[in-house]
């Protein structure tokens, strides 16, 4: 195709797009979004949504209103997505972790030691197989706008410093309401008690757990360092926020309203990943103000507790398929610049 012809034929396509973008704006009505999320207003997850909520209602001149409730005000994460099942609300943001039990490929993103760092999340949620996982729900009745950043996972206790798996033993250790979670952390010896995170404060606060685990931002937001004593750096898991909206609410909105929503999740996501790296690149000094001891557990134990959960990785293949599981081995590997 010669120069001539490639820009009529680029003219006449933006001409055939540029008129029904201009009717679209018309084509958006009124609606009140009700969007839920498990954290306080104070934290990056509460930051995030406030962003987003800015970014639809200027996309649509104001026409689709979100009403940000936090602290699991509507219900911890499992009550919320049965709410957007039903439709009986729009939109939230939570944990991957939570949805196992509707969509089972979700346990992907709860294999320990996936991904090395941030980048590598970035890349194979964003990529073709993040988009995989999320289309799955759509069989269920969610639509997955974008993968947030809640970040690699951190134990904290209140009875003593782990510095290897072995310390685990006796420490009842709150986990998500998870198989992976429940199986990972009794393989490390710990007493592991599924619990929602809205119930969390509390339970560490009356001693009915002595620890839990989650990235920085989540143990400072939460102000976990009122109640709990040692923080123990393990980098465990990185753990990914999903934006959802109801299907049964998304089917009935129109073009224009759908790509307001899915582009503020995109530029939402963007603003969540760097303001979540910002403060968790100065959490832990925040944390030892605050009056934790915090400790690094040495590389080689870390490498013993990943070690001792390969056994919890041959589970997770088997149940979101060996497909899935070799793909994202090999998307690894060639990212790690392996063949
Ligand atoms: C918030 C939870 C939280 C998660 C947990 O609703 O439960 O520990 O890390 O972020 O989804």
């Amino acid at each position: 195709m010669n120069f001539l012809r490639r820009t009529l034929v680029a003219a006449t396509v933006a001409g055939a797009l540029a008129a029904p973008f201009a009717a679209l704006a018309q084509d958006i009505k009124p609606h009140l979004i009700r969007f839920g999320y498990g954290l306080n207003e104070q934290s990056n997850q509460g930051r995030a949504v406030r962003f987003f909520a800015e970014q639809v209602e200027k996309a649509s001149g104001g026409k689709m209103k979100v009403r940000a409730i936090g602290a699991a005000a509507l219900g911890p994460d499992v009550q919320m997505q049965q709410a957007l099942i039903g439709g009986a609300q729009e939109m939230m943001v939570g944990s991957t972790a939570t949805l196992v039990g509707i969509t089972k490929e979700m346990a992907l993103w709860d294999t320990p030691f996936l991904f090395n760092n941030a980048a590598e999340a970035d890349a194979i949620l964003d990529g073709p197989i993040g988009q995989k996982v999320s289309d799955k729900l759509q069989e269920k009745g969610l639509v997955g706008l974008a993968y947030w950043e809640n970040g690699f996972r951190n134990l904290t206790n209140s009875k003593r410093p782990v510095t290897k798996f072995e310390d685990l033993q006796g420490i009842k250790l709150r986990v998500m309401q998870n198989n992976v979670y429940l199986d990972s952390f009794q393989t490390l010896g710990a007493n592991a008690i599924p619990l929602p995170f809205s119930e969390l404060f509390t339970a560490l606060e009356t001693k009915t757990v002595d620890g839990q685990e989650n990235p920085y931002n989540t143990i400072l937001s939460s102000k976990f360092f009122e109640v709990q004593k040692y923080l123990s750096i393990t980098n465990h898991v990185y753990s990914p926020w999903i934006m959802l909206v109801s299907k049964k609410w998304w089917d009935g909105l129109n073009k224009a309203e759908q790509k307001v929503l899915a582009d503020a999740a995109k530029a939402s996501r963007d603003f969540e990943r760097k303001d979540t790296r910002a403060e968790a690149a100065k959490a832990v000094g925040d944390l030892k103000a605050k009056g934790m001891q915090v400790n690094e557990v040495p590389v080689a134990e870390v490498a013993r507790m990943r070690d001792r959960l390969v056994k919890v990785n041959a589970g997770i293949g088997v149940s979101i398929g060996m497909d899935l599981w070799n793909e994202t081995q090999a998307a690894l590997t060639k990212l790690r610049g392996g063949k």
